[in-house]
């Protein structure tokens, strides 16, 4: 194992039963107050984003639903954050980059970038879902999250909640679910009524860092504090995975390889042409049904 990896064997061996493991005090407080002061400095207009990030505004602000006294209310996710060189070194972290070395091997490639803010006064619940419904890549096992905690995070604030040992199962469908304020992005998996009382809430402090599978079915609640909940995550994958999908669309996504022998370079792998996955087949149509239940508080 790296040297320095926080991860023992026992949370590897956690990590594959239950699908995830949370690394407590991962990274120091001055790199989580860095990226604080980088969200802080985009969302108010001082630095521009970067090249290819979504500054994606809450969706009850977006519909006018609730007015906000400060442009931080509003925001809901960076999305993409790779070209921002201040972001970015959450990616690129030696703690968390040995720590994903235990879970995929010593080849590892960045495929996902995001920070999330859940602001007090809006809806913000994420529903239970699999990220694998995102990614062109396969297999699962290959790719991991990494989830840190910019500050503290309980079922108050709308922690991330999860189903330990979800990720044994295949890609659920997953559909727009009908919640009045629900991003439009984020879908739920369907029919996990049963996974409900399974559910278990992360409490994590500042710095502690969650890595998930990504077939693991998770979510958060809802931030009833009056405080933000803000997290950095980031997706990896060993360079060995092959893309999937029918589409070789990449939406000017870069995949950068991170760690191993082709460090550096740009991942250039291989495509699956006998039986690609068409991603659409993954969602059911919306259709008209009785109000759900709360999936993920
Ligand atoms: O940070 C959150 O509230 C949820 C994040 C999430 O669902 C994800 O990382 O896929």
């Amino acid at each position: 194992m790296p040297t320095n990896s926080s991860i023992s064997d026992e949370m590897l061996e956690h990590f594959q039963e239950d699908g995830f493991v949370v690394a407590r005090g991962l990274l120091h407080d001055r790199d989580l107050q860095g990226w604080l002061k980088r969200l802080e400095q985009i969302v108010e207009g001082t630095v521009e984003p970067a090249e290819g990030m979504l500054v994606m505004k809450d969706v009850m602000v977006a519909k006018g639903a609730i007015r906000t006294d400060n442009a931080m209310e509003a925001i809901a996710k960076l999305q993409d954050y790779e070209h921002d060189p201040i972001l970015d070194r959450y990616t690129t972290h030696p703690r968390i980059l040995d720590c994903i070395e235990r879970f995929v091997g010593h080849d590892v490639m960045t495929i996902h970038t995001m920070l999330i803010n859940k602001p007090p006064n809006v809806d913000g619940r994420h529903p239970l879902h699999q990220d694998l419904l995102y990614f062109p890549f396969r297999p699962a096992h290959r790719i991991v999250a990494a989830w840190t905690a910019l500050e503290r995070v309980t079922v108050d604030n709308g922690c991330l909640t999860v189903v330990p040992g979800s990720h044994r199962g295949k890609l659920r469908e997953h559909e727009n679910l009908d919640w009045e304020y629900l991003n439009g992005g984020y879908f739920g998996a369907v029919d996990v009524e049963d996974e409900l009382p399974r559910r278990v809430h992360l409490e994590m402090e500042p710095g502690d860092t969650a890595f998930f599978q990504p077939t693991l079915l998770h979510g958060s609640g809802r931030n009833r504090t009056a405080g933000y909940r803000r997290a950095i995550s980031a997706h990896y994958a060993s360079i060995d995975v092959t893309w999937s999908w029918r589409t070789r669309e990449t939406y000017g996504r870069r995949y950068r390889i991170l760690r191993g022998s082709s460090a550096g370079q740009e991942w250039q792998g291989d495509y699956e042409t006998r039986n690609p996955i068409d991603p659409v087949s993954f969602f059911r149509a919306a259709q008209a049904k009785a109000p759900p239940s709360d999936q993920s508080s």
